[in-house]
């Protein structure tokens, strides 16, 4: 009798790619069922690629989250649209990703892969995103415009949001993933140390919390990372602004406001590590720090 042959391992890298706000990291979050990358309904929060690994019986899809493509204006967003094009220079399958409801992505990326992306030649799967925002009647118009160009190879309404289609994508990422051993073991979610995404949770609060160009002129570094037996871990992280004033609009009145992003960043990090911290949160001013390039540097965007 013949052996059964064992049914072959797929393996791949997907980066998934869009606009600012498009709804990319919370799809990340969706397709791994658990909150890796953070999501704000402010645009350019995520600024480095985030790698989040699926496992399943015979599969590993390894994800990249990406900073939304824009036009860069000063050498961090430089410096993100080289992340962005890296994930997509080295992803097997592109997610590429439109809000339904914003006409500016649709003609962005029509035009991103007519011109620039014009030669890349590997699957792409269209999302349109944010369904649950429009009726139904308003999507035809859109699914046979993109349709008509021929540039993608399935074209799938979801909306991230309510887990709605997040299964149909899977499903056909896994029908076009390469044939292939697992690159990570099966137990890894990501690729970056703790340290990375605790910075990011206390990111994404600042985000949540703060108006204007504050969020956007911050950035967070992680000091000091110690876990302790005999009580609980110790972080301390250093918030870096561009100017005095923002670190006075930081800390606010009587320190309130900083100790309510300490509180809630805290409360995310245990949440995260699974495991009780004291977090210790310092601001500090460096001028200019977003076009200074060994300030990128030092930060680890360059
Ligand atoms: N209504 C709706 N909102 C969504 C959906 N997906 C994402 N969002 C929201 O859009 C905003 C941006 O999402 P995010 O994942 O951070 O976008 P990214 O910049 O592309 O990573 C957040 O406020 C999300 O809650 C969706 O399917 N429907
Ligand atoms: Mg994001």
């Amino acid at each position: 009798m013949k052996k059964a042959e064992k049914p072959k391992t797929r393996c791949g890298y997907v980066a998934i790619i869009g606009r600012p706000n498009a709804g990319k990291s919370t799809l990340l979050n969706q397709l791994l069922d658990f909150k890796l990358s953070i999501v704000t309904a402010k645009p350019q929060t995520t600024r480095q690629r985030i790698l989040g690994i699926m496992n399943e019986e015979n599969i590993q899809i390894i994800f990249l989250d990406t900073p939304g493509l824009i036009k860069p204006k000063y050498a961090l967003q430089t410096a993100m649209m080289k992340i962005a094009d890296q994930a997509i220079q080295t992803s097997d399958i592109l997610l590429v990703m439109i809000d339904v409801t914003s006409e500016e992505d649709s003609d962005f990326v029509l035009e991103l892969f007519q011109n620039a992306l014009k030669n890349l030649e590997l699957p792409k799967i269209l999302l349109l995103n944010k369904v649950d925002l429009v009726p139904k009647e308003q999507l035809l118009p859109l699914i046979h415009r993109f349709h008509a160009v021929g540039i993608f190879k399935e074209i799938i309404p979801i909306s991230a949001l309510n887990n709605d289609g997040v299964d149909i994508v899977k499903k056909n990422l896994i029908d076009i993933l390469p044939v292939g051993e697992r690159f990570y073991p099966e137990d890894t979610l990501t690729e970056q140390p703790e340290k990375f995404f605790v910075s990011e949770i206390i990111r994404e609060k600042i985000f949540l919390y703060y108006g204007k160009e504050i969020p956007y002129s911050t950035d967070v570094i992680i000091e000091e990372f110690k876990e302790r037996k005999e009580s609980k871990g110790f972080i301390r992280a250093s918030i870096i602004v561009e100017r005095q004033s923002q670190k006075v609009i930081l800390i606010g009145k009587n320190g309130e406001a900083l100790k309510r992003v300490g509180e809630e960043s805290r409360k995310d990090i245990e949440r995260f590590l699974d495991r009780k911290v004291f977090l210790e949160l310092w601001v500090k001013v460096k001028e200019d720090w977003r076009k200074n390039n060994t300030v990128l540097k030092n930060l680890g965007y360059l």
